[in-house]
């Protein structure tokens, strides 16, 4: 919208919708829309998430933790279709107020703990099951540094870059350029790190390195938001080499499939409740 075409109003009003998609999602307010439960299943960790990046970051971990042979570490995990607004059920908004998927319920706590914002919940389960997060307070200083880094550029990434270039109902030059400046500003950072690295805190992979992988990851070797030409993906060898390493792992390939309503039949697995889910080919 230019300048010609928009006057600023003293008070911005909600009296439309912005359009493009998601828009009817949008809302400036919080809180539940409408009563609905949510379904539970046998485990103590109860997730409630879609395959969307930031969602991926949660069942990569649980996935990583089942291979360790960490049997607490089993989970059921329900689809939020969030196109559909499940985001705001009752339910869902009291695990999470801020209607956004992932969310986590601890059932092996009295009371429960509900964790909301995926960054709190990789380090709540790298801290119950002292996995994937340095113990060592300088190592442990760089994890959190990398982990704070995702989850500060995902909405460049995500609500900046991939909103304005693929979902906005016109294509704004302004909007775009600023933030595919920032994307590309942000991947020479990771491009640059990784050039002396194998992962993000050095030889160790940690939970720095799934919360990452999830976004950049997803960028770089997905494709997401068809906009791997336009952002020269390829140029950043150091971070496709490291997002290949990482998406070789079984545990990751098998948390991309969790909670996927989407993609080839086959593969998804809408509901996971146990490793058998992997396994079970779809009826015919
Ligand atoms: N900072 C949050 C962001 C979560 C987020 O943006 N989730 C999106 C999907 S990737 C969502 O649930 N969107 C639904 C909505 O905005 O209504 C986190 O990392 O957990």
């Amino acid at each position: 919208m230019s300048e010609e075409t928009y006057t600023l109003p003293k008070v911005w009003q909600w009296d439309k919708e912005s359009g493009g998609r998601f828009a009817s999602i949008n809302r400036p307010i919080a809180g539940a829309t409408h009563e609905k439960e949510l379904p539970a299943g046998e485990h103590d960790l109860q997730l409630h998430s879609l395959a969307t990046p930031n969602g991926v970051k949660v069942t990569i971990l649980l996935e990583e933790l089942v291979e360790l042979g960490i049997e607490d570490a089993e989970y059921d995990a329900y689809p939020i279709n969030i196109g559909e607004g499940d985001q705001f059920g009752s339910g869902f908004v009291a695990i999470n107020p801020n209607s956004k998927i992932p969310a986590l319920l601890d059932r092996s706590t009295n009371p429960p703990t509900r964790i909301f914002e995926s960054g709190a919940i990789l380090v709540y389960l790298a801290e119950k099951f002292g996995q994937f997060l340095p113990t060592d307070p300088s190592q442990r200083a760089e994890c959190m540094s990398w982990l704070m880094w995702q989850m500060g550029s995902a909405p460049y990434l995500g609500g900046g870059f991939g909103h304005f270039y693929a979902y906005a109902p016109e294509k704004i030059e302004y909007c775009i350029n600023r933030y595919a400046m920032e994307v590309k500003r942000l991947l020479d950072v990771l491009d640059q790190h990784l050039a002396s690295n194998t992962y993000l805190c050095g030889d160790e992979y940690t939970i720095a390195d799934m919360a990452n992988y999830a976004w950049w990851g997803a960028l770089v070797l997905h494709n997401i938001y068809d906009a791997s030409e336009f952002l020269d993906v390829a140029s950043y060898t150091n971070v496709v080499r490291w997002a290949e390493q990482i998406e070789e792992r079984p545990a990751v390939q098998r948390g991309r499939r969790v909670n996927r309503p989407w993609g080839p039949e086959e593969t998804r697995v809408v509901e996971r409740h146990s490793p058998a889910d992997f396994e079970v080919a779809p009826a015919d």
